[in-house]
């Protein structure tokens, strides 16, 4: 019997040596120590040894078991080391390849254009206002000297949420939410989204930005008015701009003019960028309305003001000689990359 069990573990130990595989090992466990296992079967015959002899043999099955257990153990702990630095060795990360250039985006011509403007116009004084896109009628339009049955009230050219309330169709809300605070003078820049309910065009948006304007102080006057806004197209287009301002009419201005620029790619004497005429249409303007005033509890007799708008992508297209509007809204990296 300590013959067989020599036997027994000298195999065992050999097989141990020569498995390569983690497999090979559990079949050797199992054909050795499972319980149908070689080991077992001699732990059976137990009963044939003399009971004098059975505490020394039962030491040596022990002392066998122990070894070969030893030898799997140790076998096994080698292979899942072997197998984990194989593991690492195909993982391993080449730190010296150069990395993947990740795309960069690009400022939008209309935030280049937002910020020359709010850049002139801090310059001068005024301050940088935001208010809701979302607003009521009354900020809207009746503030602002629109009366109930004015078309730009009509359903076909707004976006209503409910009767009373809507999408801003011009930024003057923010100028009348100042006014209201009753802290004078005011001298203001709102700028933001809009929203008309327009079929979109090469020049037209349902939703597009604009830049309004507010000044409100004792004694402003037309002058004011226009020598600030010949200023902000010379900062704009160039100290060789020219302006000329053409009679028009606003509710919530009084008078009402609309501006023009000496056309900057021929310097006035007409081309194919300005229709030939020499000039190109770029603000609305006038003196606010007393009446504008008076609903937001200003004395007209003591303040007056001016105010003007601008509309944001219109700036950018000519600006960028950008001939559809369109180009504005698809974001396309290609496009914006240009500016
Ligand atoms: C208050 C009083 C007066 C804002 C003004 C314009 C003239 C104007 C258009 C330009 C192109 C809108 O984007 S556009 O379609 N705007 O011509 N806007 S004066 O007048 C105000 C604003 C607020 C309290």
């Amino acid at each position: 019997m300590k013959a067989r069990l020599e036997e027994i573990k000298a195999q065992a130990l050999a097989q141990i040596a020569a498995a390569d595989s983690m497999e090979g090992l559990n079949a050797i466990r199992v054909a050795v120590l499972g319980k149908k296992g070689e080991l077992t079967e001699v732990l059976k015959s137990m009963k044939d040894v003399a009971p004098e002899d059975r505490p020394m043999v039962g030491q040596i099955v022990n002392e066998t078991r122990s070894a070969i257990e030893l030898e799997l153990d140790t076998k096994k702990a080698q292979m899942e080391k072997d197998l984990r630095e194989a593991k690492m060795k195909a993982e391993v990360i080449d730190v010296t390849l150069p990395a993947k250039k990740s795309e960069l985006g690009h400022r939008h011509p209309n935030t280049i254009a937002l910020e020359e403007v709010e850049r002139i116009f801090i310059g001068m004084g005024y301050e940088v206002v935001e208010g809701p896109e979302v607003e009521k009628d009354y900020y809207n339009f009746e503030a602002l000297n629109i009366p109930a049955d004015h078309p730009a009230k009509d359903e076909q050219d707004t976006f209503y949420i409910t009767g009373d309330i809507l999408l801003r169709t011009q930024t003057s809300g923010v100028q009348v939410h100042e006014m209201e605070k009753g802290k004078l003078p005011i001298r203001m820049l709102a700028p933001g989204r809009v929203f008309r309910s327009d079929e979109v065009d090469a020049t037209h948006s349902p939703s597009f930005h604009q830049i309004e304007g507010l000044v409100i102080d004792k004694n402003i006057t037309f002058a004011d008015l226009k020598g600030t806004l010949a200023e902000f197209a010379k900062a704009l287009f160039g100290e060789q701009t020219k302006v000329k301002f053409r009679p028009h009419h606003f509710p919530f201005t009084e008078p009402s003019a609309e501006m023009d620029v000496t056309c900057f790619k021929c310097g006035g004497s007409g081309c194919r960028f300005c229709k030939g005429s020499g000039w190109i249409e770029i603000l609305g303007c006038g003196m606010v309305h007393p009446h504008v005033l008076e609903m937001s509890n200003i004395d007209p007799e003591e303040y007056t003001g001016f105010a003007f708008g601008v509309g944001l992508e219109r700036i950018a297209l000519l600006k960028y000689e950008i001939d559809d509007m369109r180009l504005l809204y698809e974001n396309d990296v290609r496009f914006l990359k240009q500016f």
